[in-house]
Parts: C-alpha cells; structure tokens; sequence
C-alpha cells in the first residue's frame, strides 16, 4: 500500500500492524504504570467545542513520563511517512534524510466521547500540501461502535467549509484493530464515534507533527530539561524541538532553523 500517495488523494492512510502484539503489550504495560504515577486526569482540556473530552481519561505527553511512548513518538515506522509531508526540503543545516519537523502533542485518551467533525488547523493551503499531520495508534480495537475514527476522504482538497455545510456521503469509518495507525493531515475534516453497548471505549495514542517553523503546543525543551535531552538521540532532539527554538536571549541566534552541530553553523 503507497502511504503517501494515500494520504495525498483520500487525506489519510492507516497501516495495518504499525505495532506488534509484544509493542502493544509493552505499551499498554507502560500506560498502567504511568497511570500509577501520575493518575489518568491528566489533561489541561482544549478550549472549544474540543473541550467536551474533558471527562475521558487523558495521559498528556505520556513520552514525558515512558522511554517506550518516547522511542514511538520519535522513532516509529511511520516517521519516514509524515517526514514526504512536513519536511522542509530547503532546512539545510539537518541531513535531508533526517527529520526536520517537530512533535507538538503525545496524547493518549479513552474514547469515551463522540468528536463531531473537525479540523484542527487554522490556515489550509490549496492541493495536498499541509503543515500538521496527526497519527493515531490503536492500542485496542477502534471502530465504528467504540469511538473510533471517521474521516471525509478528500476534504483535505477543499477549502474550509462550516460543519453544517460538509457533505458526508462518503463519511469514512476508520477502522482500527489493535496495533492499526492511522495518519491524516490535521485539515482533513475527522471526528470520532460514539461508544454505543456492549461495547467499551479503548485507548488511543494522539501523536501530532507540525512543521518546524509552526508555533508547537508544548514546549517540550523546557519540559524535558537540558540534562535530559543531553542523552538524546539527533532525531529525538529535532522532534522535541531542540533544533528549532527561538532564542531567549536580546542578543542570540536570529535563526530559529538550527543543526546537529551548533558550533559550525
Ligand atoms: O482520538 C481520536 O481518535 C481523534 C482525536 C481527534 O479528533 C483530535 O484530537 O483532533
């Protein structure tokens, strides 16, 4: 199956197996002990009609707290996927092989509540060019009964339209087994079902991707700290936002587009 071909004509691509059955057992193992530590109310709701997820349980930037979600996050087989879409190909100072996009969230939440259909950025440009994408990984089954994931295959290629007017004849239910990931550009109209009996709601990993250059949201520099991200990998220094920061100082680096090696730029 061509991934990006897929997400440049339908506006998504899901792909089958992204986790195997030990991954998705390590994962879910991991989830239990961060839950543990730091319980599973843990998000600052978004503002917005979004915030009606405010009572689902929520781990926010759980690669904050589980090496396992981080290495998933930063390293997983679908990197090189969403790197065709967000790379900037005149970065420079990063091997083009490389990543120069960033994480902006690492999410995982119960899908307890039905998403009306959205999109989640603020400027759409014309053709199938985008600035954020989003993942979401399955670590049970997510289907049309258990808030799983429903897209408009193809409004990507469309401009903004308000809710009341999005033509829905070829709604698409995302179906996810556990170990699926899907991948969709963030101005791809998406929303999710309702869990309806018997069946329960199931955890999810939200990951979004923003171009380097786009306002991330979280700074994860600060939050992971010097000494932490001192043990990092380039590419997970790139993803947390490492190479792209502003500077702080009145006197500092005019470029916000920085490389592996500071000192010979
Ligand atoms: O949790 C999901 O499956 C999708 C969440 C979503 O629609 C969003 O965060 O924009």
């Amino acid at each position: 199956m061509n991934h990006v071909s897929n997400i440049k004509t339908q506006g998504y691509t899901v792909i089958h197996d992204f986790l195997d059955k030990r991954k998705i057992k390590d994962l879910k193992e991991a989830l239990v002990s961060v839950i543990e530590t730091v319980g599973d109310d843990t998000s600052g709701a978004p503002v917005g009609y979004q915030s009606i997820v405010k009572h689902d349980k929520m781990v926010n930037n759980i690669h904050y707290h589980s090496k396992d979600y981080l290495e998933l996050a930063t390293n997983g087989s679908h990197i090189p996927i969403v790197q065709e879409f967000l790379n900037d190909p005149y970065y420079g100072i990063i091997p083009a092989s490389e990543p120069n996009f960033t994480l902006c969230q690492c999410n995982m939440r119960q899908s307890s509540t039905a998403i009306p259909y959205h999109v989640d950025v603020r400027l759409k440009a014309p053709g199938p060019i985008g600035w954020s994408m989003q993942c979401v990984v399955a670590l049970e089954d997510r289907h049309e009964f258990n808030g799983g994931l429903k897209v408009l295959p193809g409004s990507h290629l469309e401009e903004f339209q308000l809710r009341e007017n999005l033509d829905f004849s070829n709604e698409n239910i995302v179906d996810l087994k556990a170990g699926d990931a899907a991948i969709f550009f963030s101005h791809l109209y998406h929303a999710t079902t309702d869990v309806v009996e018997p069946y329960q709601s199931a955890w999810g990993l939200l990951l979004t991707y923003r171009s380097w250059w786009a306002k991330s949201q979280f700074d994860f520099v600060s939050m992971f700290g010097e000494e932490r991200l001192s043990i990092m990998s380039n590419k997970e220094k790139t993803l947390l936002g490492y190479y792209s920061q502003p500077s702080k100082a009145w006197d500092g680096q005019m470029s916000a587009r920085q490389g592996y090696d500071l000192d010979n730029i």
